[in-house]
């Protein structure tokens, strides 16, 4: 076994997204490509000599290929150990977990979330650091200044076998490879969270869930811990395999792509809970018997309900939302009289927080929750709150929802995505809307909806002083009702315009609109005032939810 030093050149595309880099598997098959990624990564990382670095993915195809070279590659550059998941299977949450509790240096997840998978579709990679979240904003943009220089790799030889099935410890060069059980360290933490005793009662007293996992890798967490130490029925965990197409549907679990859950949850024989979870097992959607949750909603009952949780029994310190989420959390933590911070999209920006112990719970509307037990979103996690609280409360997934509306009132919330623009078009459109602000303050949009406030998120970061600018165009109305816009830095094809329209309803005989009815004067306005369809020559968006 040689190390060997291979010449290579830059490539001009790799900087780092909303979460990691995301490309179609082509571009990232091409010679060099990955590799240059992940020697940038590691030559940002001056002290990684003789430090334990956690690899795994959500088995989407090229996974296994990826993982070879990656540990090739470590041990390369010096890496002590790696602890990689059987099969080169780790959930995001999972390798979170498995960061924090055996104190690795950091991780490196193959995901690209959401997006669909196999030859044709996307794949991804995204380092996480020592606290177990993604990287901040100045490690991705160290990451990128090097790929757009890096003139050679260093690699293992390619005759080096390695065994990712069999769980132990075997050694490549000088560093040790410890294949692990990708679902222990994660399951034994859940335990730790939540009242176990309860859900199984729940579950024993014919409480009937179903669980999909989108043939992601989810599938084998939910099978152990729901039909496993829950003792939910077998079958509770549908498309539980994880497959490197994803069975060709697209793992993302919101209305528009989960429909057999969708389907499953609104008919005749529906369960009482339905749950999904996305690619690398990080998302969340929630489901109640012919009822859907809005991630947003999702989060609020969740901080509004925390001290029902053993986690949570000495209350919340804070709670902190993506800006574009709903301010239905706001409302929770005014009434706990804790803080509710606003980040920009991206779970990195909520690391901080947590490791400054200002916040317990994070949210945001992209299906994603989350709390201080990791530095990840974790989609099991918040499907076991919700199941906890069902069986502790004996209140269906109807009647938590209705009764916190009835309290706090309703946010009435959606979201409209634009996929597949042009970017320069996408652009355009922002830079017009951008160009507008200092005119939109105090117009008058009709039907009772005038502007106090139009800007351009900016986040100033309290733990370090970073700022962050030009994170999405608002549009705040007096009655607290609010139109953001912004692009989508996860996609791998064109430009998706997203559209976040949400308004505040505060009277209980007003709460059983359906969403697109109460915001249809909202996106009238957006619609109107960003000149979508002028702009993007499309009719209508792709995907509500
Ligand atoms: C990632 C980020 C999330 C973000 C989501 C959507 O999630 O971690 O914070 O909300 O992307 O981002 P965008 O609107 O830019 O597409 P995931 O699950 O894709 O890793």
């Amino acid at each position: 076994m040689t190390i060997q030093t291979i010449p290579t050149q830059p490539f001009n595309d790799q900087r780092p997204g909303t979460s990691g880099l995301r490309k179609k598997v082509s571009v990232f098959q091409q010679p060099h490509y990955l590799e240059n990624f992940v020697q940038a990564v590691f030559d940002v990382l001056p002290d990684r000599a003789g430090q334990t670095l956690v690899l795994g993915g959500d088995g989407r195809f090229h996974n296994r290929a990826a993982v070879h070279t990656i540990l090739r590659m470590a041990a390369a550059n010096g890496f002590g150990k790696v602890l990689v998941g059987r099969k080169g299977l780790l959930s995001t949450p999972a390798l979170s977990a498995v960061i924090r509790k055996h104190g690795c240096f950091g991780g490196i997840i193959l995901s690209a979330s959401h997006n669909p998978g196999g030859p044709d579709g996307d794949f991804g990679i995204k380092y996480n650091i020592a606290n177990g979240g993604p990287a901040p904003e100045k490690v991705t943009e160290a990451i990128f200044a090097r790929t757009r220089v890096i003139d050679e790799y260093r690699i293992l030889s390619a005759e080096t076998t390695i065994d990712l099935d069999t769980l132990g410890i075997q050694t490549l060069g000088d560093m040790v490879l410890e294949v692990i059980d990708p679902v222990a360290d994660y399951a034994e933490l859940m335990e730790q969270l939540f009242d176990f005793d309860a859900i199984r009662a729940w579950f024993a007293a014919g409480g009937r869930m179903r669980f999909d996992a989108m043939n992601a890798v989810g599938g084998p967490y939910a099978h152990a811990l729901l039909e496993g130490q829950l003792g939910a029925p077998a079958g509770t965990v549908i498309n539980g395999e994880p497959l490197e197409d994803f069975g060709g549907h697209h793992p993302d679990p919101n209305p528009a792509h989960a429909t057999e859950l969708i389907a499953l949850m609104s008919g005749q024989h529906a369960a009482d809970f339905g749950a999904a979870s996305d690619g690398d097992a990080d998302r969340n959607m929630i489901l109640g018997r012919h009822f859907i949750v809005t991630p947003s909603d999702s989060l609020a009952i969740l901080a509004a309900n925390a001290t029902r949780i053993p986690a949570f029994r000495d209350g919340l310190r804070g709670i902190a939302r993506s800006m574009p989420t709903s301010c239905a959390a706001d409302a929770v933590a005014a009434a706990l009289g804790i803080p509710c911070h606003e980040t920009p999209t991206g779970w990195k920006f909520f690391g901080n927080l947590l490791d400054a112990g200002k916040v317990s719970l994070c949210g945001e509307e992209s299906y994603g929750t989350g709390s201080d037990h990791i530095r990840e979103k974790d989609g099991l996690w918040a499907v076991l709150f919700w199941l906890n609280l069902l069986a502790v409360s004996g209140q269906s997934v109807a009647a938590l929802v209705r009764a916190h509306w009835a309290r706090f009132g309703r946010h009435y919330y959606s979201r409209h995505d634009w996929e597949g623009i042009p970017s320069a078009q996408a652009d355009a459109l922002m830079a017009a809307l951008r160009a507008q602000l200092p005119t939109l303050g105090g117009r008058d949009c009709g039907a009772g909806l005038c502007i106090e406030q139009a800007d351009d998120f900016a986040y100033n970061d309290p733990v370090d002083g970073s700022l962050s600018t030009r994170q999405g165009v608002r549009l705040i109305f007096t009655n607290g009702s609010r139109i953001i816009f912004r692009l989508s830095g996860t996609g791998t094809e064109g430009a998706t315009l997203r559209v976040y329209l949400e308004r505040f309803e505060p009277d209980s005989r007003q709460h059983e609109l359906p969403a697109q009815q109460a915001l249809a004067e909202l996106i009238r306005i957006a619609e109107d005032i960003a000149a979508i369809r002028a702009h993007c020559g499309m009719q209508a968006p792709s995907v509500i939810t």
